[in-house]
């Protein structure tokens, strides 16, 4: 009798032979195997020509190196936290779990070692789409005793779903950071042939240890083929495919880097080096874990109560159409609830700070151009002139909530702390997007 978590060699009537596991049954017609290479392939029954169960796959065991110390190298300390990067496929049910501890990571990967001395060690092992701003405080403490410890970088492996925000969040609580900080994740689980979970964390080492980066990043593929990793901006960056290994990109901003992975790397832009923060001193500035900031997606056929429901809020983020609008316009017989929006808009507007980014991925806010944005600004509304993205503004505006009295806040949300407001919105950025989809 033929299960999941069997191993078998399966042959079709067109003399096709496939050898893999059998993952669980979610499709009556057709058996579904998970190939040497991590891919699934789903065969129709009715092609099927005989199944042959074959001796369990032997998971081959992780050797735990023993690290020795290179004087000569420089070292690089890494926080796991989780995420697709530390996991691998449950045979059984098909699901990827989480599994890899820091030691077996490392044990898979030892030409990390021929790079730079690397400490590791588990501060979470968790999917990325469950974290709080305590896990923000957690990796930003351990970033600062890793530097205190005189780790020449960090490397924190983490969930590709929600890293945008914790590279953000780092950014901000990790004030006078004087070392580099990367994260990295993977698309595809570390016990597939498919992954890339070793390039890029090989790429992230041999940047922190080859460059004067000195700032905090994200590392993963830039296409989905393995040339090279992009080191991106921590404010400025969104994931943008829910699977391609090259799902993040920069927004209203270009790539730091190209790094390949035999360590050479090409700087693309202007940032912080080392040299830059020789006299820096890392103060953790960390978040008000029940500080209460929501994100609101403008879109039509809006209600008021979507924007009361945060009247008990600290801050709310409105994610606008365009230039940054939202329905506020009573035009005929149909819009009477849009009049109603504007009112919940100024009366938020009068207890908390309400910032307005743009749900277009790129170019920044104007709310001077059409009779709306001009309306919402006079609210009180704030964000005019801003490229900021969605997801960094509410990472912000919590931040500076947790640190700051309510009048600093509106006045910082407008200032540039992080590089997550560019000055001008450049040609060249909207074109790396496009042309390196
Ligand atoms: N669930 C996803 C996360 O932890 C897995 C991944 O993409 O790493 O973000």
């Amino acid at each position: 009798m033929i299960v999941p978590g069997n191993n078998v060699r399966l042959s079709t009537r067109d003399s096709r032979e496939f050898e893999g596991t059998i993952l669980p049954d979610t499709n009556n017609e057709k058996i579904v195997i998970k190939l040497q290479s991590g891919y699934n392939i789903g065969i129709k029954k009715t092609k099927i020509e005989s199944i042959k169960q074959l001796p369990k796959q032997m998971k081959k065991a992780i050797k735990k190196e023993k690290i020795k110390y290179n004087k000569n190298l420089p070292t690089v300390s890494i926080i796991h936290t989780g995420g697709t990067i530390a996991s691998e496929v449950d045979y059984d049910s098909g699901a990827v779990i989480a599994r890899f501890t820091p030691e077996e990571l490392m044990g898979m990967f030892p030409e990390l070692k021929k790079i730079a001395n690397i400490n590791s060690f588990l501060l979470s092992n968790m999917w990325s789409e469950d974290m709080r701003f305590s896990h923000y405080n957690l990796m930003a403490k351990a970033v600062k005793k890793e530097a205190d410890k005189g780790a020449d970088g960090v490397i924190i492996t983490h969930g590709t779903d929600t890293m945008a925000y914790t590279a953000a969040a780092l950014s901000f609580a990790l004030e006078g950071l004087n070392i580099p900080v990367l994260i990295v994740g993977a698309q595809r689980s570390s016990d597939r042939g498919s992954s890339d979970a070793f390039m890029n964390l090989l790429c992230a080492v041999n940047y922190i240890a080859k460059s004067n980066f000195c700032d905090v990043g994200i590392c993963l593929h830039e296409t989905s083929d393995d040339k090279s990793c992009l080191i991106l901006p921590a404010t400025k960056t969104k994931k943008t495919h829910t699977s391609r290994r090259d799902a993040f990109r920069p927004f209203n901003a270009e790539p730091i880097a190209r790094v390949y992975p035999d360590g050479r790397y090409e700087n693309i832009s202007k940032h912080a080096t080392r040299q830059d923060k020789k006299d820096s001193k890392i103060k953790v500035k960390p978040f008000r874990e029940n500080i209460k900031v929501a994100i609101l997606k403008a879109h039509p056929n809006l209600y008021a109560t979507e924007l009361d429901n945060y009247s008990k809020f600290d801050g709310l983020i409105i994610e606008g159409t365009g230039l940054g609008h939202i329905a506020i316009n009573e035009i005929d017989k149909h819009t009477g609830e849009n009049k109603k929006i504007y009112n919940s808009v100024k009366s938020l507007a009068k207890k908390m700070p309400v910032f307005m980014t743009s749900q277009c991925n790129n170019g920044r806010i104007n709310m001077n151009v059409y009779s709306t944005g001009r309306k919402i600004k006079e609210s009180g509304v704030i964000g005019d002139h801003n490229d900021m993205l969605t997801e960094t503004a509410f990472i912000k505006m919590a931040w500076l909530l947790s640190n700051y009295p309510k009048p600093m806040v509106h006045k910082l949300m407008m200032e540039n702390l992080r590089g997550e407001i560019s000055p001008r919105s450049l040609e060249k950025e909207f074109h790396f997007f496009n042309n390196n989809q």
